[in-house]
């Protein structure tokens, strides 16, 4: 009896050292199954008890039972012990410090060509237009046929245009296709609307031509629609978009859709029109193709030239922001270079 007092005294003694040692749950855990366990050291003193006298073994076995309850007693309060000191040092390490500064917030801003899309149609919707939405992917029909270029025309090489594997469907090179859409929707009311939209062209890229650019597209056709409402409109955009001082003038030119064509140029705001290496030392800078509406594009949008008669415009807003801001290089616009976007 007095061996076997010996033995639980000192599993009871080797089990509170190893358990007071056991850094975290589970080292506790281990230790609780070395002594406790179904095959630890306090069960195999246990099965032992069978070789003992009948009369000794009520004695031994309460004995061995309270060495059982006082050591679960000193696991638990060790498992808590151990829970709260993690709970602690969880604590502190999400402490919140109240009096730290704010960390701000980066705030996103518009890309510089939404910007001035959004001044653009602004200035148009002014002046009475709408915007009048027409599809990137275009016919074949639409994009040429319909506005009088010719199927030997060079714009429809293949090397102008990105053609899909689908007979007779592109990707729109101009907005101008939108002009048919719009006339064969409306007529025959009269029409005045702007059309902008991402255009594509097959190009060589360089510092001042994209593969994929915008362009506004504009439009207006009644019964007596003229040059002079043309230019006055133009020249009203150009002193707005430009500021009234600028000075802007037309160049004749030519577009198969168009009749007479027509550039306009706005005065280098760089070199004050003196000349300079943006626009070339000539002291102007074109920004939009315009015309009065051809005949053949009328009658193809459902109009009678006999008695309607309109005009046309396409601007790209890319080069009229290079302009306002001298970018010197228009692939800037779609590198999303965090750089250059956050200075607009
Ligand atoms: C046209 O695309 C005509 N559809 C414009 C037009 C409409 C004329 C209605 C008459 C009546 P043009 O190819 O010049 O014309 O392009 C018009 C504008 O788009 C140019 O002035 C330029 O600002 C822009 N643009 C053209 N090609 C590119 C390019 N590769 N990269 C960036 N902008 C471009």
């Amino acid at each position: 009896m007095s061996d076997l007092a010996q033995a639980l005294a000192s599993l009871e003694a080797g089990g509170q050292a190893d358990l007071a040692a056991a850094p975290d749950a589970a080292a506790l855990d281990a230790v609780r199954v070395r002594y406790l366990g179904r095959k630890g050291s306090l069960a195999t003193i246990l099965r032992g008890l069978g070789d003992l006298d009948p009369a000794e073994r009520p004695a031994a076995g309460k004995l061995a039972n309270d060495v059982k309850q006082r050591l679960e007693a000193a696991f638990q309060a060790r498992r808590d012990a151990l829970e709260a000191a993690a709970q602690a040092a969880r604590e502190r390490a999400d402490r919140l410090d109240v009096t730290l500064p704010g960390r701000p917030r980066p705030v996103g801003r518009l890309h510089p060509s939404t910007q001035v899309l959004r001044r653009i149609c602004q200035i148009w919707a002014d002046m009475g237009f709408q915007v009048y939405r027409s599809p990137d992917v275009e016919t074949d029909e639409m994009n040429f046929e319909l506005l009088n270029i010719p199927a030997y025309h060079p714009a429809r090489d293949m090397w102008d245009t990105f053609y899909t594997t689908s007979e007779g469907i592109l990707l729109r090179t101009h907005t101008s296709p939108g002009q048919i859409r719009v006339m064969r929707e409306r007529c025959p009311e009269p029409i005045r609307v702007i059309l902008p939209g991402m255009c594509y062209r097959y190009e060589q890229i360089t510092a001042r031509s994209e593969i994929q650019f915008h362009q506004v597209e504009g439009l207006a056709v009644g019964r007596h629609v003229t040059m002079t409402d043309l230019k006055g409109t133009l020249i009203s955009f150009a002193h707005r978009m430009f500021g009234a001082e600028r000075k802007v003038r037309f160049r004749a030119s030519y577009f198969p859709f168009t009749e007479p064509s027509a550039e306009m140029d706005v005065e280098c705001g760089i070199c004050g029109g003196s000349g300079c290496a943006i626009c070339k030392h000539s002291g102007w800078l074109e920004i939009l193709g315009c015309g009065m509406v051809h005949p053949r594009v009328l009658e193809n949008g459902g109009y009678d030239p006999a008695a309607f008669s309109g005009f046309a415009f396409g601007m790209g807003p890319e080069r009229i922001t290079m302009l306002r801001h001298r970018i010197e290089d228009i692939r800037y616009f779609w590198t999303n270079d965090l750089r250059f976007l956050e200075q607009f």
